[in-house]
């Protein structure tokens, strides 16, 4: 067995079925029945089969803790620094779980109660009260809030009773410090692998391979460190996201030919604490599809001048918007490749027949406007940029001073642009656009008012024009190209 000295005051996970806390709460059942663990060991092994019977039974119910449900925008706040623990979860937050893990193996239960913010429509006292960075997981301990899911893991590992979750071996002390300073790169290699169209990248392909071989390196245990460990923690979330995640999307077996991760997920299986935690399979596989901009967004109906206001700084993030309005669209856009699906909210209007409270909201009455924080923001350049500076997901603006002076340059010319590809569609004369750049509307108005292939002769054209429509983010956006046709010339009188 495992010579790590960790100090332990329960059994090791490696000897018990069942791994949590030798002081449970009232509320929790430990023992799981045969069918549960069994159910859980299959999921471990076959990728195919998670989805499957996590949709069919729901492995939580019995013996699961109860759960309060998600706290929204309408939800009060919890009596705040009243000498509560508190630890600010979003159920279906690897980060999060990180945390929600190492308070279930230590055995608080009692000692840190959860609560469940619903991220998609967060209370605005989350940020206000308690955590201004607005992100989850944050721990609420003797009057203060603290954040960072790593730092919460070892900051619960220090300061509340249960095992520990660091090794006294200097060894491996050192060996958790590498593998936790690696586990943004590790994310980053997969998650790029996923959005990518291409095939499983070799970069995903070495960093699976590094787990694989980390796994190995104490060759005593199934675990990162020989037991169980905030290694494991660190990497469980993501492990078990991403065998859902290759397994349908890229059709790859995570664990095929890495025996030590297939150990790994196997073992991690039998650990109460940790399969406490555990999500739907099929709810995040749709959850990251969405948020990845891997599946079309189900869009909501257009507003008309009958429709009722929503309601408005109720906490909510709107982007109000036209899906038809190139400039609504640069904002959508933005919001999509961020993977905000779910942070933004999109209220799409009729501009012909606007509903009037709009001139409210925004009274300059165009789109796209954002209500966020209990503002409106306008101005579709300046929500790309807002955007992107307040909300997570890949960064727009690059740190390169050198671009960034360019941009800035061609985000200043992009009126003249529009001005000048609108004179010319409305002119009687020849097309005339020598060095005018490209956006992808204007190639189906001048092909079919002018007859005039705008990428003729413009390579870089006609290759942004073909690399811009592999991005999902954009794809999304795009309406009918005979409705944005006949809208136009409409407009244009032409
Ligand atoms: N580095 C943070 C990341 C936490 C994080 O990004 N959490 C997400 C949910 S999975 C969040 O709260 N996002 C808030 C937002 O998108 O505004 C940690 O490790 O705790």
């Amino acid at each position: 067995m495992n010579s790590l000295a960790f100090t332990r005051c329960c059994p090791s996970p490696l000897t018990h079925v069942s791994t949590s806390p030798a002081v449970p709460s009232a509320r929790i059942k430990i023992r799981r029945s045969r069918r549960f663990r069994a159910a859980h060991y299959l999921a471990a092994q076959k990728p195919s089969r998670i989805v499957a019977m996590a949709a069919a039974a729901p492995a939580s119910s019995v013996n699961k803790e109860v759960l309060p449900s998600p706290l929204t925008s309408a939800s009060e706040p919890p009596p705040l620094f009243d000498g509560t623990t508190r630890l600010y979860v979003a159920y279906h937050c690897p980060y999060a779980q990180r945390a929600w893990i190492a308070r279930n193996y230590k055995g608080l239960y009692d000692k840190i109660k959860i609560v469940a913010i619903d991220l998609a429509d967060r209370p605005a006292w989350y940020k206000e009260k308690v955590y201004p960075e607005n992100k989850v997981p944050s721990l609420e301990h003797n009057n203060q809030v603290k954040g960072e899911s790593l730092d919460l893991v070892k900051y619960i590992d220090s300061n509340f009773e249960g095992p520990s979750l660091i090794p006294d071996d200097p060894a491996r002390k050192q060996f958790a410090e590498e593998l936790l300073a690696y586990t943004d790169a590790f994310n980053k290699a997969l998650y790029s692998s996923i959005v990518s169209k291409d095939d499983v990248s070799e970069e995903a392909v070495a960093a699976l391979d590094k787990i694989e071989e980390a796994l190995g390196k104490f060759n005593d245990g199934p675990f990162f460190l020989g037991l169980f460990s905030l290694v494991d923690i660190a990497y469980v979330p993501f492990i078990e996201r991403f065998q859902i995640f290759f397994f349908n999307i890229k059709n790859y077996d995570i664990t095929k030919g890495r025996p030590n991760l297939q150990k790994f997920i196997e073992e991690v299986n039998k650990i109460d604490a940790y399969t406490q935690t555990k999500q739907d399979p099929q709810f995040l596989l749709e959850h990251t599809k969405k948020r990845l901009g891997l599946c079309m967004e189900a869009l909501p109906p257009t507003m008309t001048s009958a429709c009722e206001k929503p309601p408005l700084y109720d906490g909510t993030t709107r982007l109000y918007m036209s899906y038809v309005c190139p400039y609504a669209q640069r904002a959508w856009i933005t919001r999509n490749y961020k993977g905000l699906q779910e942070e933004i909210k999109l209220v799409p209007m009729d501009m012909a027949d606007k509903p009037a409270w709009y001139k409210n909201v925004y009274p300059k009455n165009e789109v796209p406007s954002l209500e966020h924080n209990k503002r409106i923001i306008g101005e579709s350049l300046d929500l790309i940029k807002y955007i992107d500076s307040n909300f997570d997901g890949p960064k727009l603006i690059t740190d390169d001073p050198e671009k960034l002076r360019f941009a800035e340059e061609l985000l200043g010319y992009s009126d003249a642009f529009n001005r000048a590809m609108l004179d010319a569609l409305r002119s009687k004369g020849p097309v005339d656009i020598a060095y005018v750049p490209f956006i992808d509307g204007f190639q189906i108005f001048f092909a079919s008012i002018k007859n005039y292939d705008i990428t003729k002769g413009r390579v870089h054209i006609q290759k942004f024009i073909e690399e811009l429509n592999k991005i999902d983010a954009y794809r999304q956006t795009k309406q009918d190209p005979q409705v944005l046709l006949a809208l136009t010339k409409k407009k244009l009188g032409v």
